[in-house]
C-alpha cells in the first residue's frame, strides 16, 4: 500500500521550530482472533523516553484486545540487554517491538527470534542488517541533528568551540545526530570549531566532568551537543558545578522531565523532542498487522519538535513533553 510522507519545517523567532515528518501508515486493522502475546524491550528501562512509549504502546495494546508485556534494560549495555531477549524468546510470543542498545551484536538473537514466527518491529533504535524487523520505527535522527547544529551555531553567532557528547558508537539513533550535527556545522558553520565527540556510555556524571574538562581545557568553548537525555542531564549538572550554566549555549535531545526543568532555568537552551509516544503506539500497530498478514509499513518516520523557554508553554508544545511515569 502507498506509504504517505509529508515532512514540513516551521520556523520562527521563539516559535516552534517543527521538523514534522509524518507517515501516514498503512497496516493495522483489528486482531481479529483471540488475545495475542505482544513484548516490548526498551533500552532502558527507567528512561523517561521509554517510559513514554512503554505506555502508549500499552494502551494500543489494550485498545487492540492484546497482551503487552514490557521489558527493559537497567543500563544501556548488551550484555544486560541479550538474556532479556533470550527470555522473551523463550515464551515465543506473536510479536517484538525492540529498541536494541547495538546496531550489529543482537541480530542473531533477533534473527532467531524472527525465524521462529516472532514479528519484530524496531522501535527507536534499529540494526545494520535489513533482514531484521517487518517495520522500523523512529524519529529522523539525522534531521534531528542538523536542527541541533542550525540552533547552536545561532545562539553561538557562529563563532567559538563546539562538542557533541553522547552515549557510545553502534547506537543507530544518536549515530545519526551526531552525522547530522556534524555534517550541518562542517557544510554551513565553517567558523566553529568542532572538538572530538566524547562518549559517556549514558552515565549522567561522566557527562558531567567531561563537559568541565572540556571548559577546562578549551576556553573558547562555547556551545555543546547533548546526544540524548541522561547525556543532558550530565551536562547540566557538570555546567553548574563549573559556575557556566548559561554562559556555554547547550542543544539537547529529548525532553525528559529533568531537561524541562533545565530548559526553564536556563541551563539547557533549546530541546529537539521526539514523540516515543507515537513510536510505541505505530509499533503495536505494525506488530498486529504483520501477525494479521495485513500491509505493514516498512519504515514509519515521527515528530521531532524543537523546544526552547519561549514556546514551552504552549500546549501545541508541552504536549511533547516526556512522562517519568504512565
Ligand atoms: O534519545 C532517546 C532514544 O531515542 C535513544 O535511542 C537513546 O536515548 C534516549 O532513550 C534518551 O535517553
Amino acid at each position: 500500500m502507498r506509504e504517505y510522507r509529508r515532512t514540513t519545517m516551521l520556523a520562527g523567532c521563539g516559535a516552534v521550530l517543527a521538523l514534522v515528518a509524518t507517515t501516514a501508515g498503512c497496516g493495522g486493522g483489528s486482531s481479529n482472533s483471540g488475545k495475542k502475546s505482544l513484548d516490548l524491550i526498551t533500552g532502558v528501562k527507567s528512561d523517561p523516553f521509554y517510559i513514554t512509549m512503554a505506555c502508549a504502546a500499552q494502551q494500543e495494546a489494550s485498545k487492540r484486545g492484546v497482551k503487552l508485556t514490557v521489558n527493559g534494560s537497567a543500563q544501556w549495555d548488551v550484555a544486560v540487554q541479550r538474556p532479556i531477549i533470550d527470555s522473551v524468546a523463550a515464551t515465543h510470543p506473536d510479536g517484538l517491538l525492540i529498541s536494541p542498545v547495538d546496531t550489529d551484536a543482537l541480530t542473531p538473537s533477533l534473527q532467531q527470534m524472527q525465524n521462529g514466527g516472532t514479528k519484530v518491529v524496531l522501535v527507536d533504535t534499529s540494526v545494520t542488517d535489513k533482514s531484521v524487523g517487518v517495520s522500523r520505527i523512529s524519529s529522523d535522527n539525522e534531521a534531528g541533528g542538523r536542527t541541533a547544529a542550525k540552533t547552536l551555531a545561532q545562539l553561538m553567532g557562529d563563532k567559538g568551540s563546539a562538542i557533541v557528547i553522547s552515549v557510545k558508537p553502534g547506537v543507530s539513533t544518536t549515530d545519526a545526530r551526531i552525522k547530522g550535527f556534524t555534517e550541518e556545522m562542517q557544510s554551513n558553520h565553517p567558523q566553529i570549531k568542532l572538538l572530538p565527540v566524547l562518549y559517556d556510555n549514558d552515565l549522567p556524571a561522566t557527562a558531567a566532568s567531561q563537559i568541565q574538562s572540556t571548559l577546562a581545557a578549551h576556553p573558547d568553548l562555547g556551545g555543546v551537543f547533548a546526544g540524548n537525555t541522561n547525556t543532558a542531564q550530565g551536562i547540566a549538572t557538570g555546567l553548574q558545578a563549573a559556575g557556566k550554566e548559561g554562559k556555554i549555549k547547550v542543544a539537547a535531545f529529548d525532553a525528559e522531565p529533568d531537561e524541562i526543568t533545565a530548559l526553564k532555568n536556563g541551563t539547557l537552551d533549546v530541546l529537539v523532542a521526539q514523540d516515543p509516544g507515537s513510536i510505541g503506539t505505530q509499533g503495536v500497530d505494525q506488530a498486529l498487522a504483520a501477525i494479521d498478514k495485513k500491509q505493514v509499513t516498512q519504515q514509519i518516520g515521527t515528530t521531532m519538535v524543537a523546544i526552547t523557554k519561549a514556546n514551552m508553554g504552549d500546549p501545541a508544545v508541552s504536549k511533547f513533553f516526556y512522562k517519568a511515569s504512565c
